[in-house]
C-alpha cells in the first residue's frame, strides 16, 4: 500500500532556519550538533522532502556583524540552495531578542535609542524578507516585557508597541510590500512576563491599530499551553476574527519550560482537534513547525523529527476525516446538537417582536436538565479512532 502520509509543497508546511538548524544549545549545556549555514539548512530541508518553504530571522540568514561582502556571499549561496531544493521563503521576522542591546526589549525599551534601532533593524529585515519573496512578517516580542513591574509603565509600553507597529505598517505600504503582519504572543521566556501574553491579547490590540486590516496573529501551540490554555480555542477566535495569518505548530507539556517539541508529540488529542479545526475551517495559510529536535538527536534524527512533524499532521488530518464520517460520532453529534430552526430565527436578529416572543415563552427547566449529553461516549469513541481501534 502506498504511504498516504507523504507531504507535498501543496500542504504548505514550512520550517524556520532556526528550527531544523537548532544546535541543541540550552541554558545548561553547549551545542550538541554542528552549526549549519543557511544554505546547508535548506539542503537538509530538501533531504527531508515535501517541505514548501523556509522562514528566517534577519540574523539567521545574515549575522548581525556581517560585512557587505559576507552578506552578499551568504545571500547568493542561499538563493542557489533554494533553487536546488525548489524551496521558497514564506515568512520573515526580526531577531530583536539575542543581542544584548535588546536586553530590556526593543519597541518597548525605556531607551529611545534602542527603540529607534529596533525600528531600523526591522525595516532592514523587512527589506531582506521582501527580497526573498516572504509574504508574512512575524512579530514575536521575546524581550518586550519585565521582571519587575517598576521597570516599565505598562500603559506606556503598550503605547510604544502600538506606535512601532503603526510605523512599520506604514513602511510596508510605502515600500509597496505586500506583507501581512502576524503578531505572536507568549506569556514568558525569556522575560518573566512578556507583554501581550496570549493570542487573545493581540486580537484585542489589533483593533486599536491604524492599519489593523494588514495585521493578524501567529498563534503557537507551546505558547498557549505554557499559559495553561486551550490552543484550539485561541485559534478559533483568530479564525472568527479573520486574523489567522500564520501558525506556529509544535508541542509542549503543560507547566514546563518552553519545549518546542515535535508537533503532536506531547498532546496528540489536542493536536488532533487542532488539525480538525484548521482543516474544517479550510485554513489556507502556511503551517510553520516552530519546533526543534531533542538535544540528543544527530543530523539523521533531525531529519526524522522534521518528517515526523508533517507526517503527524497528515495522519491527524486523515483521523479528522474518519472522525467526521464515523457513524457513532455522527449519531452522537446529532443527539447532542438539538436543532431548533424557529428558536434560532428568533435569536438571530433583534426585533421587539422577537424579544416579546422570547419573554413570553415557558421553558421546562427540568426537562432541559434531563436531556442526555453522552460526552463520555463521544470522547471514548474519539480516543478509539485516535488509537486506531
Ligand atoms: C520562541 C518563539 C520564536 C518565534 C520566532 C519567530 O518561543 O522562541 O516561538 O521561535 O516564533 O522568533 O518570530
Ligand atoms: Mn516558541
Ligand atoms: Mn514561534
Amino acid at each position: 500500500m502506498p504511504d498516504r502520509y507523504v507531504p507535498t509543497p501543496k500542504d504548505k508546511f514550512t520550517f524556520g532556519l532556526w528550527t531544523v538548524g537548532n544546535t541543541g544549545r540550552d541554558p545548561f549545556g553547549l551545542p550538541t550538533r554542528p552549526s549549519l549555514s543557511p544554505a546547508q539548512i535548506v539542503d537538509l530541508l530538501g533531504e527531508v522532502g515535501g517541505v514548501c518553504a523556509v522562514n528566517f530571522h534577519d540574523n539567521d540568514l545574515i549575522p548581525i556583524d556581517a560585512t557587505e561582502a559576507e552578506a552578499s556571499q551568504i545571500k547568493s549561496d542561499f538563493t542557489k540552495a533554494l533553487k536546488r531544493t525548489k524551496l521558497r521563503v514564506a515568512m520573515a521576522t526580526t531577531n530583536l531578542f539575542s543581542d544584548p542591546a535588546f536586553r530590556d526589549g526593543a519597541f518597548t525599551s525605556n531607551d529611545a535609542e534602542v527603540r529607534a534601532y529596533a525600528l531600523q533593524k526591522t525595516m532592514r529585515a523587512m527589506d531582506l524578507g521582501a527580497e526573498f519573496g516572504a509574504q508574512v512578517y512575524v512579530f514575536w516580542g521575546g524581550r518586550e516585557g519585565i521582571e519587575t513591574d517598576g521597570a516599565k509603565d505598562p500603559v506606556e509600553a503598550e503605547g510604544r508597541f502600538r506606535q512601532a507597529i503603526d510605523f512599520l505598517c506604514a513602511y510596508s505600504i510605502d515600500r509597496g510590500y505586500d506583507y501581512k503582519f502576524a503578531l505572536e504572543a507568549k506569556p514568558n521566556e525569556p522575560r518573566a512576563h512578556i507583554f501581550f501574553p496570549t493570542t487573545g491579547h493581540y486580537l484585542a490590540f489589533i483593533s486599536t491599530l491604524k492599519h489593523g486590516e494588514m495585521v493578524g496573529v501567529n498563534p503557537e501551540v507551546a505558547h498557549e499551553h505554557m499559559a495553561g490554555l486551550n490552543f484550539s480555542h485561541a485559534v478559533a477566535q483568530a479564525l472568527g476574527a479573520g486574523k489567522l495569518f500564520h501558525i506556529d505548530l509544535n508541542d509542549q507539556e503543560f507547566g514546563r519550560f518552553d519545549q518546542d517539541f515535535r508537533f503532536g508529540s506531547a498532546n496528540p488529542k489536542a493536536a488532533f482537534f487542532l488539525v480538525k479545526l484548521l482543516e474544517d475551517a479550510k485554513y489556507q495559510g502556511f503551517k510553520h513547525f516552530d519546533a526543534h529536535a531533542y538535544r540528543t538527536s544527530d543530523r539523521a534524527d533531525v531529519i526524522e523529527f522534521a518528517r515526523g512533524c508533517m507526517r503527524t499532521y497528515l495522519i491527524l488530518k486523515e483521523k479528522a476525516r474518519k472522525w467526521s464520517e464515523d457513524a457513532t460520532i455522527k449519531a452522537l453529534l446529532k443527539q447532542i446538537n438539538r436543532a431548533g430552526k424557529d428558536l434560532d430565527a428568533l435569536s438571530a436578529k433583534y426585533s421587539r417582536a422577537h424579544a416579546e416572543t422570547l419573554l413570553a415563552m415557558r421553558f421546562d427547566r427540568n426537562a432541559l436538565a434531563e436531556r442526555p449529553l453522552p460526552y463520555e461516549r463521544l470522547d471514548q469513541r474519539t480516543m478509539e479512532i485516535l488509537m486506531g481501534v
